[in-house]
């Protein structure tokens, strides 16, 4: 099944593996780009010493084409913007604020440019700047959301803009991309289902709570702080929660209890006071497989529907 979306990045299928901070690895990006996807190291808050040495841990296990998110909010966001050219990474996502700053660097030396968007204006704002395409990413998703959900984003963003759209938040399997196809974009993008892979190295515990999860087993913390977050609901979202609504705590007291949190999920499984970031389609990830199967299932899947498709309608 192919896409504009696969001719512009060089992969088979046309999907993105989602960036996800202290998770995508060069283990993780590696496998899905050696499945024809788009493999993704996440620079998150990583010193640039750390991402520079994923990335080359990623270049000795494949010679197809891969990105690095970059975080926005890092500390290390101008060194990270730099690497990324020095290592000639040829496509690049961002996250979590407004990569425009950086763009121009980026595009003068052939660096694909594609930022995750949570509204219509501000994926006009990255497309007038030169991005090569978008991520449009509803509020389903785990980790750092916008407000709107996928089923209404995806649509109003490709209307909106010229160049292809990703759709991610809320696509699991076969259903979510052939849907996403439906809504106007070009490709998907997955985090949660990629949680559960075999090359993917976070703790067994994280995993086994992704496995267990039920469609209602996730919640939005850090809303009032401006900061919205996806996890599935523990001691550790409860107590934040709780935190929150406290008119004693300091604004910095609060974001402070959240530091360090999806450190301790990915790393340490700690079931109390881990933050264990996950979409709300975690209730449809229910095995391990390898990323190959994983999107070699995704893709039979949607064919399968969209061939299907035009017997619904009588
Ligand atoms: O970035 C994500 N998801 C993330 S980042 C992350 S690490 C983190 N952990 C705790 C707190 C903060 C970050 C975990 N998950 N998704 C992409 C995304 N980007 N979602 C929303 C946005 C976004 C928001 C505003 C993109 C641009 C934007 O621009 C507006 C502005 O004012 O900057």
């Amino acid at each position: 099944m192919k896409t504009c979306i696969c001719e512009l990045f060089g992969i088979e299928y046309p999907i993105f593996q989602g960036g996800m901070a202290w998770v995508a690895d060069a283990s993780l990006a590696s496998a899905v780009s050696e499945a024809g996807g788009l493999g993704i190291i996440a620079a998150a808050n990583a010193p640039v010493d750390v991402v520079r040495a994923e990335i080359h841990k990623l270049k000795e296990k494949t010679d197809k084409p891969f990105g690095v998110n970059i975080m926005m909010l890092s500390p290390y966001v101008d060194e990270i913007a730099r690497l990324v050219v020095e290592e000639n990474v040829p496509v690049v996502t961002t996250g979590a604020g407004l990569p425009t700053k950086y763009m121009p660097l980026w595009l003068e030396h052939g660096v694909k440019v594609v930022p995750v968007v949570p509204s219509v204006g501000i994926a006009k704002m990255v497309a007038r700047a030169g991005a090569a395409a978008v991520i449009a990413e509803g509020g389903e998703s785990g980790g750092h959301i916008g407000e709107t959900n996928t089923m209404a984003l995806v649509p109003q963003v490709a209307d909106a803009v010229d160049i292809p759209v990703i759709a991610a938040g809320g696509i699991g399997d076969g259903r979510g991309v052939a849907a996403a196809l439906m809504l106007g974009a070009k490709g998907v993008q997955l985090g949660t289902r990629f949680l559960v892979a075999y090359e993917c190295t976070i703790h067994e515990n994280y995993k086994k709570r992704v496995l267990k999860a039920k469609d209602n087993d996730t919640m939005t913390t850090g809303k009032s702080l401006g900061n919205p977050v996806r996890a599935l609901k523990n001691p550790f979202t409860r107590a934040f929660l709780k935190n929150e609504q406290d008119a004693g705590m300091s604004l910095e007291e609060k974001e402070a209890f959240g530091a360090g949190a999806l450190r301790r999920a990915v790393k340490e499984g700690d079931e109390k006071n881990g933050c264990f970031m996950a979409g709300e389609i975690a209730g449809l990830v229910t095995r391990e497989q390898s990323c190959k199967e994983i999107i070699t299932e995704l893709f039979t899947q949607a064919d399968a529907l969209l061939k299907e498709g035009a017997a619904w309608v009588k």
